[in-house]
């Protein structure tokens, strides 16, 4: 049997609830402070989320929904450059004040991966000083350094749903797909890893558990805890209901 290597981490929507309560919250106070009357609320922001990347999303909403918005001295590209830094600056600080926390499984999963010597590694969209003080505040202030590759961002071309980030992610290891395991919560970033060939578990959650999940090996709603165990949704009948490298490798 092929023995299970490499764990690739996503990371909004998948090793954090990101999404609802912090880049779109960070968006909004970014549109604040420009004085912009602009305001994603929870639903808005679930349908602009099928654009990957905070520049991107900003930059569909714009010629959607302010098709005639011209910024004042700068050119449109600046101006989502400048709004995405200040949006930063602001989800920065609500990482900081600790209430973004890990999603059920996450913490015990890394750690059972490291006492088996699996290696860690990071396939995101994100800016890569999200995924650094994410990990610190609440994995401590070496946790970065448990992840062998963090892929992550402007890093890549291509963002999610292209494979360009584990294909990236898988160089760095110089591993095969077939040695890794994806764990993603969203459709677009099943895409971007099984476009790599890496099979991939989706942990969904409330923005992603109506998409289609049909090319995941395993489709649950988190990856469990002893306390507190998780529903698998596909080929779940006889499976366990926590997710450990056991069943991981059992995917393989
Ligand atoms: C999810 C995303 C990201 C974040 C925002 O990434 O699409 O764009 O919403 O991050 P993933 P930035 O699920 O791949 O982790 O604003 O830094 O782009
Ligand atoms: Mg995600």
């Amino acid at each position: 049997m092929k023995k299970l290597k490499a764990i690739v981490f996503d990371v909004d929507g998948t090793i954090a609830d990101t999404e609802k309560n912090g880049h779109r919250v960070a968006f909004n106070l970014a549109f604040e402070e420009l004085k912009l009357d602009w305001y994603w609320s929870v639903a808005e922001y679930g349908i602009l989320l099928s654009t990957t990347g905070g520049r991107e999303r900003l930059l569909r909403y714009i010629k959607e929904s302010h098709p005639n918005f011209k910024p004042t001295k700068k050119s449109l590209n600046d101006f989502i450059i400048k709004t995405h830094k200040i949006k930063t600056k602001f989800y920065l600080q609500l990482l900081k004040m600790g209430n973004i926390k890990l999603r059920p499984g996450i913490a015990r999963l890394i750690k059972e991966a490291r006492d088996k010597n699996i290696i860690l590694a990071i396939a995101t969209t994100t800016t890569y000083a999200n995924v650094e003080l994410l990990l610190k505040t609440n994995l401590g202030s070496d946790s970065i350094n448990l992840f062998a590759v963090i892929g992550a961002g402007d890093i890549v071309q291509n963002k999610k749903p292209a494979p360009d980030i584990y294909q990236y992610v898988l160089d760095k290891l110089k591993l095969n797909s077939d040695d890794c395991i994806a764990i993603e919560d969203s459709y677009q970033g099943l895409c971007s890893a099984t476009n790599a060939d890496i099979r991939t578990i989706i942990t969904d959650n409330s923005y992603t558990q109506k998409q289609d999940f049909s090319k995941s090996i395993l489709h649950c709603n988190h990856l469990g805890e002893n306390e507190n165990p998780c529903t698998i949704h596909n080929n779940g009948n006889n499976l366990k209901k926590i997710i450990d490298i056991d069943l991981m490798q059992s995917l393989l």
